[in-house]
């Protein structure tokens, strides 16, 4: 059984405020070539599909386009599509049931029967060759958050809630399996020992609860498919082997390193065979340049960058000062007659081995004994830069703290 395995698409989404359709177009288009030369027997998106629950028209259309190019390419192949944090699960969910005459199954959430039982059975996905023969399974789980497992027996601690979901739903697989063919187990959920780097929890990733393997039961499957992080991994130690196959291409800046997607080979008896496939994108994002450099120096990296190479552009400065006012409009004006676009700027302080002279100490302040408030602004600035304000700025500081004063004494 042959699983090519993806997930964490994000299509619709804009980095900086620069859509990224086309990148996402030719990651399609690489996809398709992918699924045209291994035909694999099935194709899974394990979550974000899209990067918001309100994905604009156009990224729809290139879901629904990429969907149906997919099934041309491969006709017998099976797709799973499963609903990830940022998908709109219940759009995702209704639209499946036109996209089941494509071979195309569609979980975006937790269902009840009319028992008010969790129906379980449409988890479970048959994969079968060309001639309908089985050959194995896929027991696909889409995001849940951790307080939203079904409250199943007596368990009522959501960590018990979540691992009887998950070990039910492998029984479940076990009972229609008594031939022990391969099962794949996939999942949007963060793993404890993943790198996460990229990933500023404050996103919709939420507060990141990572999970234990054996949360997700016991035996029962062969490789487990993860969604949801976006540096391709194998989760060292794991067993069964679990993988993150990792965004086809980079979210953020810090997702550095190659992106793709994952071959999995699985036979009866036998570890799966795992083979990366790198998707390349056409507009890479980068970091300029590769150490924080001062302000200057970035500006002339940036002045070498090639004119007609397409990238995105993160500069990376090292402070020595306050960044010049139009900073902004200085590395604008760089990249004017160049294809790269620009994205921030990140900035970091020289660290203390790397400072010269005296470090400055603040210490902490007594009421009593208040310095002037321009000292004390001379203070920090000496702490965070290093060095002293210049003239200008003390003049401007001094005619701000006079005003102020002022208008405390008048009111
Ligand atoms: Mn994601």
């Amino acid at each position: 059984m042959k699983i090519l395995h993806t997930s964490d698409w994000h299509l619709g989404h804009t980095l900086y405020d620069h859509g990224r359709m086309a990148e996402h177009e030719d990651f399609l288009r690489q996809l398709k070539i992918v699924v045209g030369e291994q035909q694999p027997d099935a194709l899974l998106v394990c979550g974000d599909v899209f990067d918001r629950v309100a994905a604009p028209v156009a990224a729809r259309e290139l879901y629904v386009r990429a969907l149906l190019d997919m099934h041309d390419i491969c006709p017998a192949m099976q797709i799973i599509v499963t609903a990830g944090n940022h998908d709109g699960k219940s759009a995702l969910e209704t639209e499946g049931l036109i996209w089941g005459r494509l071979h195309v199954k569609v979980i975006g959430q937790v269902e009840f029967d009319d028992d008010g039982q969790v129906d379980f059975d449409r988890h479970i996905v048959e994969i079968r060759d060309a001639q309908g023969c089985l050959l194995g399974f896929v027991a696909a789980v889409p995001h849940i958050y951790e307080y939203g497992y079904p409250q199943m027996g007596d368990a009522e601690d959501r960590n018990d809630r979540q691992k009887l979901f998950f070990q039910t739903l492998l029984d479940k697989v076990a009972e229609r399996n008594p031939d022990k063919l391969p099962v794949v187990l996939s999942a949007h959920l963060a793993m404890a020992g993943g790198n996460f780097a990229g990933h500023t929890f404050s996103d919709s990733i939420g507060g990141i609860e990572t999970v234990k393997q054996e949360q997700l039961g016991t035996g029962g499957y062969d490789y487990l498919a993860l969604g949801h992080i976006h540096s391709p991994q194998t989760l060292p130690g794991s067993k069964p082997v679990a993988r993150y196959c990792g965004t086809p291409i980079a979210i953020s800046f810090d997702e550095t390193g190659h992106h793709g997607v994952t071959m999995v080979t699985l036979e009866k008896g036998v570890p799966p065979f795992i083979e990366e496939i790198e998707i390349r994108n056409p507009k890479p994002l980068l970091t300029l340049p590769g150490k924080p450099a001062l302000f200057e120096d970035a500006l002339q990296e940036l002045r070498e960058f090639p004119d007609t190479e397409s990238a995105y552009i993160r500069l990376n400065v090292l402070l020595d000062g306050p960044l010049p006012p139009n900073h902004i409009e200085q590395i604008l004006q760089i990249l004017d007659r160049k294809k790269a676009e620009y994205c921030c700027v990140v900035t970091s302080l020289p660290s203390r081995e790397e400072k010269s002279g005296e470090n400055v100490d603040v210490k902490p302040v007594d009421a009593d004994n208040m310095p002037e408030p321009g000292e004390l602004a001379d203070r920090f600035f000496q702490k965070k830069y290093n060095v002293s304000m210049d003239a200008d700025l003390a003049e401007l500081l001094r005619k701000a703290i006079e005003v102020a004063q002022k208008n405390e004494i008048e009111h």
